[in-house]
């Protein structure tokens, strides 16, 4: 594979393949350049003081680290004055962040949870930066909450970033999906894989197994029977992992293929599930599908949601797409 920059791929994508506007191409390298700052913040841990608590709560009522509020900020400061947004919406932000007046609006509408995996920062695994970019429909003045509930096919653009062992970018345009690595001798972000494919099969899946007594049966019938193994009714022996951060397990699937599962559960009935259908969710199932896999919530395609409020919750069956249709088959018989 020839090794291309992240800027290069998004030249070529804007020149050769009108593919995206410049305001999107400034759009997503604002991002990705947000991403190295928050990595520089990861990699000095402790160091930088930046592990712990930040003693205030999200609008979810959880309790924030300091690298949530500190990558909030960094994806907020470097995005707002470049003209390319007329808007930003944020896990840890209660409502929207309209770009203030001295600088220009622009038409796209960002989405982000600034710190996945937020349950990871203090203990060295693998965390993540997810986004979802949307498009200002229609031609009205000013702008609320309501021009960002369109549903996830509307999406021009879904990642993440990954800080793990390597710092990787994972982008989609909707034309495929793509890796780049960061490299911290040159500062610049290198392609490393592109087309991603997920299998179709696979033998691993993940899900939280602590909520196994809460889970609605259809669930529950699909992980015994993983369980089960050889001798069960899959005729094979099934792997499991559970990172606990959506991002980092959604990489191994987009790496290696396995099935994703945060389904609905009955502890909350009155919420759809744990995940945030706006900034994790469909950011997430564009990237998979864009990868030939599935995205449902086990009756309904993610990206067909059209969302009634920002922070909205979800059931999440993602992945390989011969498993993500079992589970919506065990579902559609009420299993
Ligand atoms: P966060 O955005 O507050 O970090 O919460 C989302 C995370 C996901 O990354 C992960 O899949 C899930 O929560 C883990 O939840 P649990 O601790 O219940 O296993
Ligand atoms: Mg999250």
């Amino acid at each position: 594979m020839k090794r291309i920059s992240l800027t290069q791929y998004l030249v070529e994508q804007q020149r050769e393949h009108s593919r995206i506007p410049p305001p999107l191409r400034l759009l997503i390298e604002v991002v990705a350049r947000a991403c190295k700052h928050i990595a520089i913040s990861v990699n000095k841990g402790a160091l930088g003081d930046v592990l712990g608590s930040a003693d205030t709560e999200n609008v979810q009522g959880e309790v924030q680290k300091k690298l949530d509020v500190i990558a909030n900020e960094v994806l907020i400061e470097a995005n707002e004055w470049g003209g390319h947004l007329a808007a930003m919406a944020s896990e840890e932000m209660d409502s929207i962040h309209i770009v203030p007046n001295r600088y220009p609006q622009g038409e796209y509408l960002l989405l982000f949870d600034p710190l996945d995996g937020s349950s990871n920062i203090d203990v060295n695994v693998s965390i993540g930066t997810i986004f979802s970019v949307l498009r200002k429909v229609g031609h009205h003045q000013g702008i609320s909450e309501d021009d960002f509930l369109q549903p996830g096919k509307a999406q021009a653009a879904a990642g993440y970033c990954v800080y793990g062992p390597q710092t990787t970018l994972v982008l989609t345009l909707g034309d495929g999906v793509h890796m780049f690595t960061l490299d911290r001798e040159t500062g610049s972000w290198v392609m490393t894989a592109n087309h991603i494919q997920i299998p179709h099969d696979t033998k691993e899946f993940a899900i939280n197994m602590s909520n196994l007594r809460h889970w609605a049966r259809p669930v529950r019938k699909y992980i015994d029977e993983c369980l089960a193994g050889k001798d069960g009714p899959r005729g094979k022996d099934f792997n499991m992992r559970w990172v606990a951060s959506m991002v980092a397990d959604v990489h191994r699937i987009l790496t290696r293929g396995g099935v994703f599962l945060y389904p609905w559960d009955q502890r909350e009935p009155a919420k759809p599930g744990k995940l945030r259908l706006m900034y994790e969710a469909n950011p997430m199932a564009f990237l998979v599908e864009q990868a030939g896999g599935l995205a449902t919530n086990g009756q309904q395609r993610i990206m067909d949601i059209v969302p009634t409020k920002l922070h909205e919750r979800v059931g999440v069956v993602l992945g390989s797409r011969h498993e993500v249709e079992r589970v919506n088959a065990y579902h559609a018989e009420g299993a």
